[in-house]
């Protein structure tokens, strides 16, 4: 080697040993045990004591069979995982070495080489120790020991002088939903649920980078970065931007350093529907005497938000000003993909939020049951231009505030808003789900009997935590106060009637309150965060509840297991009789209870995009499911959309022709989400029979404009269309077109109930177009059409009209397609 050659060696070295570099401990050979046994098992990083148990086969799979029950055990016991790793004398030569576990579930005590290192406490935070002085070259002993949640819960619960519902649940900072919920199971994990990694770094560190979009204008996006260092000692350093390099001063200790960076020319982040999501990378680089000492690139969307709420006639709006246009919100709530998060993929967030938006969705609330969901969900919705409304993780019950607790909090509040805060696609904060309305509504001070002492602590207490606590703790993180916080989801619960004139409504009259479907018309609040129905899932999902051989009856004890709403059952079946024939065979129960739901959600929908602007949002209950249940989904837990997806896809498009029918009368909407205004539209009515004959034809050309986004055409008397014998056997097809005749959008209306229809036998054929694709063809109407087979269709759940066809695309060739409509379960 010559000296030049030498030289450059060594100065690459020198570069190498100062950067930052982080070691994943995941990949290393670990082990747990039940602290009562000796003998070791294989476990893996991260992961959860179930999937290690059944890895080990020591437990059968929970979601399989009546297996749940069998499993309870292991939430009362504690366990303890270990790894030996091995450290190198180069690494041994950094400067500083941080043990960093990104996530601990829960209750836990950290040893290196025999020497307790922390006590965890909370699953939501990270925890990070200087190891440097532990860490030996060669072999060195990592164990963590786990405490079971419930048992330190039960403890925590009994130093409150009252009871507390739902205890110990809310005394644990650990997801919620793991307690079991009305569509999941109770199974309350424990591990290292997140990786855990060993990082090396000299003299100085990069630890949060935020981004304040201090101006933006159509020539110019005017930025703060804030770069948070830790530096061991003082000195000249020197951070660069992209290629924007600056020198800096830093101080022994943490260093707060802003730096204004423009980017001229900008490109908007637009929400799903308003045009591209586009992205800039922000590479920050922290460099010492030319060393790259650390290295950080965040991932920005330019665009502005806020939350509107501005006092009018029937209360207060509420409403996001996106890009400074009000958009109106659409999507659904989201819960954890798995009971087993940890083992949710990085493809199974992309596929759910590509499914999101290909239903044209443009919000999804992160319910505050589940987690703080992974970076790579926040990551997907920002490419998808998908806003998110987060909740903290707290959820439907009443919570303590001893000073412990509120320091918990605090330091989750602030580990969770500076890993997320950076992402375009967060829309709002929301200190909780329905804890609000919990303790006006739900009437736990009766049943267990409080003082009014106790009623005005627990009051106090939750004042404390919403109200004050985590909103301060954002404020110390964030760099500016454009973030908006609110407090509770709903801000007032349902039945009160402000509930419809101001903040964010969850109604759940229907399904809860046993009400019909119809009420959603007139159940309108301002901005609809939660309503929804039960499905069941698809038939593939009911199979896999079985280890064995599936047999699909509604009395079969694993089906009843798949179902956590205790009156589940009971409610479909008895709003199923108010709407359809109720089929005796199990594929077309199935298929029919998926019709039910989307009939209630569409009614939903369609009343509540009527009503904009009063109303300006609309996210149903719920998208996803952690194991194969009946529930609230659009999507089961294998990925397979139900009936309700693909309705949501129609309901939610951009521009949609909508009819109200009440006493006779009918009432045309056409409401538009979209940048562009309507420019002359024209709306056509068709009244046509089953059979294909077309009984009333007209063109509606006077309206009234409600706003740019909503047009209302003249009422019409539907005896003017149809005769009353005619009513079971006739519907609208409703098109509105622009001025040189292009379709924009389609519609059905029907004049009855589902079970009332006096359809007739469609002879429906399906051609082979290509090997992914079909063309479905039919004489008569095919009501609610249903492909059956291992494939994802382009459309399911559809009305094909009399004498139509439709090319259908399959995510892969099937050879056998089998089809059912509403017509094949009226027979008897
Ligand atoms: C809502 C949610 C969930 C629940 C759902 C269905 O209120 O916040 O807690 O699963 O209702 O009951």
């Amino acid at each position: 080697m010559n000296k030049s050659v030498l030289f450059a060696f060594l100065f690459i070295q020198s570069i190498m040993n100062a950067q930052l570099t982080e070691r994943s401990l995941s990949s290393e050979k670990w082990q747990f045990k039940n602290t009562q046994e000796q003998k070791w098992l294989p476990a893996k990083i991260p992961g959860t004591v179930h999937l290690d148990l059944m890895d080990n086969k020591i437990i059968s799979d929970p979601f399989k069979d009546e297996n749940e029950k069998k499993v309870q055990w292991i939430e009362n016991e504690d366990w303890e995982y270990q790894t030996r790793f091995n450290v190198s004398s180069k690494e041994l030569q950094n400067g500083h070495i941080d043990l960093v576990f990104n996530g601990l579930d829960t209750f836990s005590e950290i040893y290196l080489n025999g020497k307790l290192l922390k006590k965890t406490d909370n699953m939501f935070r990270k925890w990070e120790v200087s190891v440097k002085e532990l860490l030996k070259e060669g072999n060195n002993d990592l164990k963590i020991k786990f405490t079971s949640p419930v048992k330190e819960g039960k403890e925590l619960a009994g130093k409150v002088p009252f009871t507390m519902p739902e205890s110990p649940r809310s005394f644990v900072r650990k997801a919620q939903y793991q307690f079991g919920w009305d569509w999941g199971p109770r199974l309350v994990t424990a591990g290292i649920w997140k990786d855990a990694e060993l990082r090396f770094w000299n003299h100085a560190t990069l630890k949060n980078i935020k981004i304040e979009q201090k101006n933006l204008t159509k020539q110019q996006a005017e930025l703060n970065i804030q770069a948070e260092i830790f530096a061991d000692k003082e000195g000249e350093y020197s951070i660069s931007i992209n290629t924007q390099s600056n020198k800096f001063q830093l101080k022994k200790g943490e260093n707060k350093i802003k730096i204004p960076f423009k980017i001229s020319n900008p490109k908007l982040w637009q929400p799903n529907g308003w045009g591209d999501p586009n992205l800039y990378d922000i590479k920050v680089s922290l460099q010492k005497d030319s060393k790259i000492l650390s290295e950080k690139t965040e991932r920005i969307g330019l665009r502005t938000i806020e939350l509107i709420q501005e006092k009018d006639q029937a209360g207060k709006s509420f409403y996001f000003k996106v890009n400074g246009r009000p958009l109106y919100a659409k999507g659904t709530n989201w819960i954890p993909s798995d009971s087993f998060s940890p083992r949710i993929t990085k493809e199974k967030y992309r596929k759910l939020i590509n499914d999101a938006k290909d239903a044209n969705m443009n919000m999804i609330r992160v319910w505050g049951g589940g987690i703080y969901e992974d970076d790579e969900f926040y990551k997907a919705c920002d490419e998808n231009g998908i806003l998110v409304w987060q909740d903290f993780m707290f959820a439907g019950s009443f919570y303590p505030a001893d000073e412990d607790f509120l320091n918990n909090v605090k330091e989750e509040v602030k580990d969770q808003v500076n890993r997320l805060q950076n992402h375009p696609s967060i829309a709002l904060w929301c200190g909780n789900n329905e804890i609000d309305e919990a303790i006006v509504n739900w009437g736990y001070q009766k049943q267990f009997k409080y003082s009014k002492n106790d009623s005005l602590q627990v009051w106090k207490d939750y004042k404390k935590l919403f109200h004050e606590v985590i909103p301060n703790a954002m404020k110390e993180i964030l760099t500016s106060d454009k973030n908006t916080y609110w407090p509770s989801s709903p801000s007032i619960g349902w039945g009160h009637k402000e509930s419809l004139t101001e903040g964010d409504s969850h109604y759940w009259g229907v399904w809860w309150g046993e009400q019909p479907f119809e009420i959603y018309n007139q159940k309108v609040g301002r901005f609809m965060s939660e309503y929804g129905f039960q499905g069941m899932p698809s038939l593939e999902a009911v199979k896999s509840m079985f280890s064995g051989t599936p047999d699909l009856s509604l009395q079969n004890p694993v089906i009843k297991a798949h179902e956590k709403n205790t009156r589940g059952w009971d409610i479909i079946a008895e709003y199923m009789k108010r709407d359809y024939k109720t089929p005796s065979d199990f594929v077309k129960y199935n298929y029919i209870s998926q019709l039910l739901q989307t009939r209630g959600m569409r009614i939903a929908v369609e009343a509540h995009r009527r009503s904009k602007p009063y109303n300006m949002g609309t996210l149903y209950w719920q998208l996803n499911d952690c194991w194969p249940v009946v529930s609230w989904s659009s999507i089961d837990y294998l990925g397979n959309w139900k009936a309700l997806h693909y309705q949501m896809k129609r309901s939610f498009e951009q521009q949609v022709i909508l009819a109200d029918e009440k006493e006779g009368i009918l009432n045309f909407y056409a409401v538009n989400d979209g940048l562009k205004p309507f420019n002359n539209i024209n709306l056509e009515v068709k009244a046509v029979r089953f059979d294909g004959t077309v009984l009333k034809e007209f063109k509606a050309l006077s309206k009234e404009k409600i706003q740019e986004s909503i047009l209302k055409f003249d009422p019409v008397q539907v005896s003017a269309l149809v005769s009353d014998s005619d009513k079971d056997k006739a519907f609208l097809q409703l098109t509105i077109k622009d001025k040189d005749g292009i379709i924009i959008a389609v519609n059905q209306h029907f004049f009855t109930k589902p079970k009332d229809l006096q359809l007739t036998h469609p002879s429906i054929k399906i051609r082979k177009t290509a090997p992914d694709e079909i063309e479905i063809s039919t004489d008569v109407l095919a009501k609610d059409i249903y492909l059956m087979g291992d494939t994802h269709f382009s459309d399911n759940f559809f009305d094909l009209l009399p004498g139509s066809s439709k090319k259908i695309k399959l995510s892969k060739p099937l050879e056998n397609i089998e089809v059912m409509s509403l017509w094949d379960t009226l027979q008897n």
